[in-house]
């Protein structure tokens, strides 16, 4: 029996109060406990940023790793165990600025993890710098006059790179938060979810009522439809979609590459002691 309390940390977070990230850290866990998955088999990869520290404020496995780095690390524990429930949680400047490379590739790959990332429109940690989701005109430290830059579609990325789990959600909507986060660890292969989380002390234009305002749920005719996903993603406005756009069946990484495919993962497989001889033949 799994509740959602064997998943409270000890380390109250430290997130500024109302902090988008908040209602993240709860969805995470009551997913996690309503899907009967034990605190020793979850683990939580983050990155650098306010985002990222969240591992620390959940009672599971946890890496708190590089700026941008948080897939590689992701994917690298799947792989020694497959058998373990793998989320990558990290910001947007940590995975569409640093990280983009990462989140190309492991989209492509389909390795079998949920990739959460707090979409909170700028650089929080480092106290308000504008990051590649902020719209065009975002006051920032560095747009003191105004962003100039467009900014990057998350969505239609993860799409062209090949993820098979692409969804939207918004902190101000816990239920649907946490029904998204559960439907994408469920999903077996790359799920990413991109969440609007406003940053409540240094983004003053993409806040709680900004969303509020704009979101409404959708709901994908066939959510295998990727010309449908792709349309879909780009409505942005007045009227902005959250929901699960697109989802296929695809085989992961794990099962394709021979070493990891076997039943016995990685981690569990008896070691055999190397011999003068063997590293010889290696060499
Ligand atoms: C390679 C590298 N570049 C820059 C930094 C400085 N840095 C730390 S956090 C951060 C931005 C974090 O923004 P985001 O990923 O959106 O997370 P948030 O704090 O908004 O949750 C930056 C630029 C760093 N730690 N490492
Ligand atoms: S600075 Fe922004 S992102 Fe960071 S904890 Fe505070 S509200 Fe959250
Ligand atoms: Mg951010």
């Amino acid at each position: 029996m799994v509740t959602v309390n064997d998943y409270s940390g000890k380390i109250r977070p430290d997130w500024c109060p109302a902090c988008g990230n908040f209602a993240q850290l709860s969805a995470i866990k009551n997913a996690l406990a309503e899907l009967k998955i034990e605190p020793e088999n979850a683990v939580v990869v983050s990155g650098i940023g306010c985002s990222s520290n969240l591992p620390e404020f959940i009672r599971a496995y946890g890496f708190h790793g590089l700026h941008g780095r948080l897939l590689p690390v992701a994917s690298a524990v799947k792989w020694a165990n497959r058998k373990l429930t793998v989320i990558g949680y990290g910001g947007d400047g940590d995975g569409f600025f640093e990280g983009t490379q990462h989140f190309f590739h492991t989209a492509k790959r389909n390795v079998d993890l949920t990739y959460i990332v707090s979409d909170n429109q700028i650089f929080g940690l480092t106290t308000g710098q504008a990051s590649p989701t902020s719209e065009i005109g975002f006051i920032s430290k560095t747009t003191p006059d105004g962003n100039i830059e467009k900014p990057v579609n998350p969505m239609t990325f993860a799409l062209s790179a090949g993820a098979t789990f692409v969804a939207r959600s918004f902190s101000g909507d816990p239920k649907h938060l946490q029904e998204v986060i559960k439907k994408g660890i469920q999903h077996k292969g790359f799920s990413f979810i991109d969440v609007f989380s406003p940053c409540v002390t240094f983004n003053k234009t993409n806040t709680y009522d900004y969303f509020r305002k704009r979101v409404y749920k959708y709901e994908a005719k066939d959510p295998s439809n990727f010309e449908e996903a792709y349309r879909a993603v780009q409505e942005w406005g007045d009227r902005i979609p959250i929901g699960i756009f697109y989802q296929v069946k695809s085989q992961s990484y794990e099962d394709l590459d021979p070493v990891t495919a076997e039943e016995t993962p990685l981690a569990e497989r008896p070691y055999r002691k190397l011999k003068p001889e063997d590293f010889e033949e290696f060499l």
